[in-house]
């Protein structure tokens, strides 16, 4: 080979490499049917628009660019910026087209008749996306029907844009232009609710858009971010979401044309890939720090075509501030779980008490705690801040700061006969109480706990949040007193302890509601909750939901009597009470367990309760008994098994035990390892032969409990559904500490670890603790609280966290708190984790 072939020979080949690389930019469709390039993702209706509450901001088209789900919503929709409760496409078929690299997919407007397909087409370094018409849209559509794309405001703003090269930076806040339309010109809402109070006007609030053009070219800077999209047949716009609603997005839009068939549109998405790009490793960890005695094992989550590490190391920090190296230990592989590759660094050795971070490669954590006391306030939170904010109908108080007013002083009325409602509930065909729809139940304004991020009483949740608080006190009688709570002021303040153990305070709380409702409903409501969507998604003070007076027909709306007294405001919440003997059932065993607890401390409610108890037993029985078997058979969960147990623990009587057994064998054989917690519960009320037939579920559970190493990295059941699983992990923690309570042989503490390592810092995506505040040294930052409109956090809250899309994708933002599947947290879920907690510490002392 002569020097000349050898260096053109040399140039063919760099020549080759650099095609290649150009070529290995091009977004291929891959197995998991979406279009893929090293950095950038184009998901094409890999997940619906079929959440449970409409718009979720998890569907449609989807952009994952670099690591990041920063763009969703890609879809024909009917207005500029779509609001939770806009309508949604039904997408009955998608078609993936191998040989085209195309995905196809037909959308369909049920209530308008409407149909269009979308195509998505790989095209170079990016993909097309046309809408196709088969007949033109329906005429009432017209500058409705376009095609959106959304993208994340929180990963823009603050950057700059440019359309047909108008410099422009994307807003921090809102601040932009609308125009108010006739209502009659608005595309109805889901149902026909309407999200807006327009205060009379009759006019409905349109954003304008914040630039037009053809080619719109998104963070030019920011090599992660960038973004062109382009369209030679429409005008491509730019809207600020957030304009009607706190959750929006920013959204890109383009008008399908009127009256037109065939491709009526096409864009150009062109996102950015940087070349070479590897995603940085993700080092769980516990934030919250580790026992000197416990197991410590880090899990590295790395990206696929990152090269693992040999080893990695601890550092010590000393009191003067310099780090030294005081361990190094191998990196073991584990495999791959979804989308990302998993090695595991295991420190266990290291048991000095000290402050330390992990040192992998380039990369170093933040600091942790390896002491004896670290998990000593895990709960103090969740109890002395979280709980008591979420306490209705009083006024919360925290030092200089006013949580809320006391909410819905006007009380509830009756929800009118066969009424859908927006929360997943509804009234029945009749009211099933003495009262008539829209009159006053006057007495339910009283005692009871917000449900989640919003304000009403899931009276189904609250029962379980009174058993929850009864069952940490019989089990660990915490005195703890931070709180004062005055039922007779209608008080609460924080951290001012006034000689009553919040918890009692706490069911008190609860079973006030409870209790209320029983007595003057004569059973149970299914919820106390809000009548009119404008004011469901509310976001501030609880007391400024509803005006405070109730309603008064005799005034026009948005008029006050002259005494002040009522209003012709629309906005009292309503109760929802159609008859459900289950829940009355499950009402019952709370009010024999609240009995217990109070006695002593509030007699009167205890007495209340424990009469109610027995009432509400002997007409739901009846009403049960009156149902046809197979409705019947349907109700056959945990919950069954656990409401025999409790009943038989509050009355002693024979045939809830009979019952009890007769469902939970079964019940075991088929999830095992949902209804074993309710097993061992039964465990001190039942006889000896009782923990022995137990026994080999027991050791059934252990193997579950062991092939969970093999099942993910992290050893704990990890949930794929659309709510993010802390509250299974929560109780797959819980269920750890009694079983190893009753089983200590075959059950190993150490499981336990799993839970708190995975809700502090150790899970997939990011590594912050789940849990707002609680001692970590990063916890997230932002949750769907009440206060999530300010991107904040009520301490004590758990968060859903790791939220699975699919096909391979998990994620939990923490600078975007609007997405409830990963950032709320419920007073069901934040007291499940009270008790997973206490019986924690107690595991551990
Ligand atoms: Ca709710
Ligand atoms: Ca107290
Ligand atoms: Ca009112």
């Amino acid at each position: 080979m002569t020097k000349r072939t050898f260096s053109m020979l040399f140039t063919l080949v760099l020549l080759l490499a650099a095609f290649q690389q150009a070529l290995g930019q091009e977004l291929k469709l891959n197995d998991l049917e979406y279009f893929e390039t090293q950095g950038a993702n184009v998901l094409v209706y890999s997940n619906l628009f079929t959440g449970g509450f409409n718009d979720e901001k998890t569907a449609g088209i989807e952009l994952i660019h670099h690591g990041v789900r920063t763009a969703q919503g890609g879809a024909v929709r009917l207005s500029n910026t779509p609001e939770q409760w806009d309508l949604v496409p039904a997408i009955p078929t998608r078609t993936v087209t191998r040989e085209a690299n195309a995905i196809e997919a037909v959308l369909r407007y049920e209530d308008y008749d409407f149909d269009s397909r979308v195509v998505v087409t790989a095209k170079g370094k990016g993909v097309e996306i046309a809408v196709y018409l088969d007949k033109p849209f329906p005429a009432e559509l017209e500058g409705a029907a376009g095609f959106n794309l959304e993208f994340l405001p929180s990963q823009y703003w603050g950057k700059t844009y440019l359309m047909d090269g108008r410099l422009n930076r994307f807003p921090r806040y809102v601040v932009g232009n609308t125009v108010t339309r006739s209502n009659r010109e608005k595309i109805k809402q889901y149902k026909g609710y309407v999200t807006s109070d327009d205060r009379g006007t009759g006019r409905f609030v349109d954003p304008l858009p914040l630039e037009t053009g053809r080619t719109f070219l998104l963070a030019p800077e920011d090599p992660e971010r960038r973004v062109k999209i382009t369209s030679h047949d429409a005008e491509i716009m730019l809207f600020d979401g957030r304009m009607l609603a706190q959750n929006g997005w920013y959204v890109v839009r383009s008008l399908l044309p009127a009256g037109k068939t065939g491709k009526v549109l096409s864009w150009i998405v062109e996102p950015h890939a940087i070349e070479g790009w590897i995603r940085e490793p993700n080092i769980g960890f516990s934030q919250v720090g580790y026992l000197p005695s416990q197991p410590k094992v880090s899990v590295i989550e790395l990206d696929k075509k990152d090269t693992p590490l040999a080893n990695a190391s601890l550092y010590k920090m000393g009191a003067d501030g310099k780090a030294a190296e005081v361990f190094s230990g191998n990196i073991e592989p584990w495999g791959d779980y979804y989308k990302y590759h998993y090695v595991k660094f295991d420190f266990t050795a290291v048991t000095t008490p000290g402050i330390y971070y992990i040192q992998y490669g380039d990369f170093t954590t933040n600091n942790f705690i390896i002491a004896n006391t670290v998990y000593d306030k895990i709960t103090d939170a969740t109890s002395d801040i979280w709980i008591p904010i979420h306490m209705n109908h009083m006024f919360v108080r925290e030092g200089y700061r006013v949580w809320h007013g006391e909410p819905f002083k006007e009380g509830y009325r009756q929800a009118p006969p066969n009424t859908d409602h927006f929360d997943l509930h509804g009234q029945g065909p009749t009211t099933d109480t003495k009262y008539e729809g829209l009159e006053l139940i006057p007495g339910l304004n009283v005692g009871g706990f917000f449900d989640a991020g919003d304000f009403d009483i899931e009276t189904g949740s609250n029962i379980g949040v009174v058993q929850n608080f009864v069952q940490t006190w019989e089990y660990f009688k915490p005195q703890r007193d931070q709180t004062f709570v005055s039922q007779e002021q209608r008080y609460v303040d924080l951290h001012r302890p006034d000689g009553t153990p919040d918890i009692l305070q706490f069911i008190e709380h609860g079973a006030k509601n409870l209790v209320a409702q029983a007595e003057i409903i004569g059973h149970m409501a299914q919820t106390l909750s809000n009548s009119v969507l404008y004011n469901y998604h509310h976001l501030g003070d609880a007391a400024s939901i509803t005006d405070g007076l109730p309603f008064n027909p005799d005034l026009g709306p948005y008029e006050v009597a002259p005494t002040g007294l009522s209003s012709g405001m629309k906005d009292d919440m309503w109760a929802f009470t159609s008859r459900n003997p289950g829940l009355d059932l499950r009402a019952a065993t709370m009010f024999a367990a609240v009995s217990r607890a109070l006695k002593g401390y509030n007699d009167d409610l205890s007495e209340r309760a424990l009469a109610q108890s027995k009432r509400l037993l002997n007409e739901a029985t009846e009403l049960l008994a009156s149902q046809p078997e197979e409705s019947r058979g349907r109700r056959f969960g945990a919950a069954d098994v656990g409401t025999n147990l409790q009943l038989y623990i509050s009355t002693g009587e024979q045939q809830y035990a009979d019952k009890f057994l007769e469902l939970l064998w079964p019940a075991l054989d088929r999830n095992l390892s949902y209804v074993i917690l309710t097993a061992l519960h039964g465990i001190p009320h039942m006889d000896a032969s009782y923990k022995e037939k137990l026994l080999p579920y027991v050791e059934q559970y252990k193997e579950y409990v062991e092939g969970l190493e093999k099942d993910n990295p992290y050893g704990v059941p990890i949930g794929l559904g659309n709510w993010a699983g802390s509250g299974a992990i929560v109780n797959f923690g819980t269920t750890i500490c009694f079983a190893h309570k009753y089983f200590p042989d075959i059950i190993d503490a150490s499981h336990a670890f799993k839970t708190t390592n995975w809700l502090y810092g150790c899970h997939p995506y990011h590594n912050y603790s789940l849990v707002a505040t609680i001692g970590a040294a990063r916890p997230k930052e932002v949750f769907y609280g009440n206060n999530r409109a300010d991107f904040s956090f009520i301490p004590g809250n758990v968060a859903p966290g790791i939220l699975f899309r699919q096909p391979d994708h998990f994620e939990n933002y923490d600078d975007w708190p609007f997405l409830w599947g990963q950032n709320e947290g419920t007073i069901g879920g934040n007291t499940s984790y009270l008790i997973f907690g206490s019986a924690f510490k107690n595991l551990i002392k």
